[in-house]
């Protein structure tokens, strides 16, 4: 029976306040609510118009991420090293050949291309590929931009700046970026895990430090994150780390974590995000596409968070057997907030997996998602299927409350969406979006 404003009931016959919604009506006020509230995208490798060629968009783009790439070869016999002499037009033709005209685009990646170009009323059939590129060519990247953003329901995306990168080094030093919708984040890979290859250009912006961050190098590196800090504004600082990743141990990574990192972090009130478990470049003739993924001992994030209990981390693993030992972590440890469904896994099956596994027990203290695209139109499809497999798991959970004899109103489900996509990050960074 569906209850009525004029007189709500349950199946029971029971008289529901006004506000609670009967069974039937859960479902919908669930796709309502997480269709109508813009979400903030917590990781991605987009940038904003100031940052030039670094921000790609458009079908080429599209079709040559690295996601498609590593299906490509699996369904062409082109090899890797006659792939990468092709222009990239060339390649995405040769994408597009193999994965949407000789084969269904069934997979996650590909389907996601679908999804775009439906979501602009572009063709997907066989001859799509050059009008996409004409549409794309007419478009003006800044109200493209804005337009790509309302479609994919994100009021803001958080980028991933690396202060050792020459290109956005240009940008940062000549008045960097503020653009409204792009948060900064301080992303230190090359510091913490490529030490011995980049050390000398901290030497060469000026910071006192050695090969093996001895002597005066910790001070150095807090002096270069401080002075990063000033000039970015970054929302946290960031590294993705791999399946072998230890704290403590003998490395340099530990070191340059423990007392420079984490120290600054809590010194400038940001908190850290460790994405753990690439097994990087398995197959480097992949390129970009050729990093897999390990399980990782989780007992080092364990260590982190009990030895620098006033940090806060921001955590994804990329293993599926380590996202049930991360909610137990965050159970007991409240400086840990995990998110996303990172790279291999953010298809709907195993999104579907973890997020039940994080409502059991985590209730709604954690973030289920962001969208790591790399190219800006991809933020579409992404933000698409989260909203549509968080509908589903959501409904469930509301469901449940609901047959146990709770009451579910909207208000409830709107409030738990907000914290979910929103104000989790936004409490955990100190960001003010009004
Ligand atoms: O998902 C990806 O695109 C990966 O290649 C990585 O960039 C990962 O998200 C990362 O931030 O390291
Ligand atoms: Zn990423």
């Amino acid at each position: 029976m569906e209850a009525t404003s004029a007189n709500p009931s349950d199946l029971n016959g029971k008289v529901l306040p006004a506000e609670l919604l009967s069974g039937n009506q859960i479902r919908s006020a669930v796709e309502e609510i997480l269709s109508s509230t813009p979400f903030i995208d917590i990781h991605t490798h987009l940038f904003s118009p100031a940052f030039g060629k670094l921000g790609l968009w458009g079908i080429d783009e599209l079709l040559t991420y690295h996601y498609l790439e590593a299906e490509f070869f699996r369904s062409s016999n082109t090899p890797p090293e006659q792939y990468w002499r092709l222009t990239k037009r060339e390649r995405a033709d040769a994408i597009w050949r193999a994965l949407f005209v000789e084969n269904s685009p069934i997979s996650e990646a590909t389907r996601g291309i679908i999804a775009v170009l439906q979501e602009f009323d572009l063709p997907t059939d066989v001859s799509a590929l050059e009008e996409a590129r004409i549409f794309f060519r007419t478009q003006s990247i800044e109200e493209h931009i804005g337009r790509v953003f309302q479609m994919a329901g994100v009021s803001s995306v958080v980028m991933t700046n690396d202060p050792l990168d020459a290109e956005e080094q240009r940008v940062w030093m000549n008045g960097g970026q503020d653009h409204r919708q792009f948060h900064p984040v301080l992303r230190l890979d090359r510091i913490l895990l490529g030490w011995p290859g980049h050390w000398q250009r901290l030497v060469s912006q000026g910071y006192a430090v050695d090969e093996k961050a001895s002597g005066k190098s910790i001070a150095g590196v807090r002096r270069f994150l401080a002075d990063w800090h000033a000039r970015m504004r970054p929302l946290y600082m960031a590294v993705s780390l791999t399946d072998t990743f230890f704290y403590p141990d003998e490395s340099l990574t530990s070191k340059i974590l423990g007392e420079a990192v984490l120290p600054s972090c809590l010194e400038l009130g940001l908190p850290m995000s460790l994405m753990i478990g690439v097994r990087p470049q398995v197959n480097p003739a992949l390129r970009l596409a050729g990093d897999a993924v390990g399980r990782a001992d989780l007992r080092a994030l364990e260590n982190l968070c009990r030895s620098f209990p006033e940090n806060r981390f921001l955590v994804s693993v990329l293993s599926r057997e380590n996202q049930h030992e991360l909610c137990v972590y965050a159970r007991k440890f409240n400086n840990l907030m995990p998110f996303g469904c990172w790279w291999f896994m953010n298809n709907p099956s195993i999104v579907e997996e973890i997020t039940r596994e994080r409502i059991e027990l985590l209730g709604t203290s954690f973030i289920p998602q962001h969208s790591d695209a790399r190219v800006l139109e991809q933020v579409i499809y992404k933000w698409r299927n989260t909203r549509r497999t968080l509908a589903l798991v959501l409904s469930n959970a509301y469901k449940l409350i609901h047959d146990d004899g709770g009451g579910v109103s909207r208000r409830d489900i709107q409030r738990d969406v907000n914290r979910l996509f929103r104000s989790n990050f936004e409490n955990w960074t100190g960001l003010r979006t009004g």
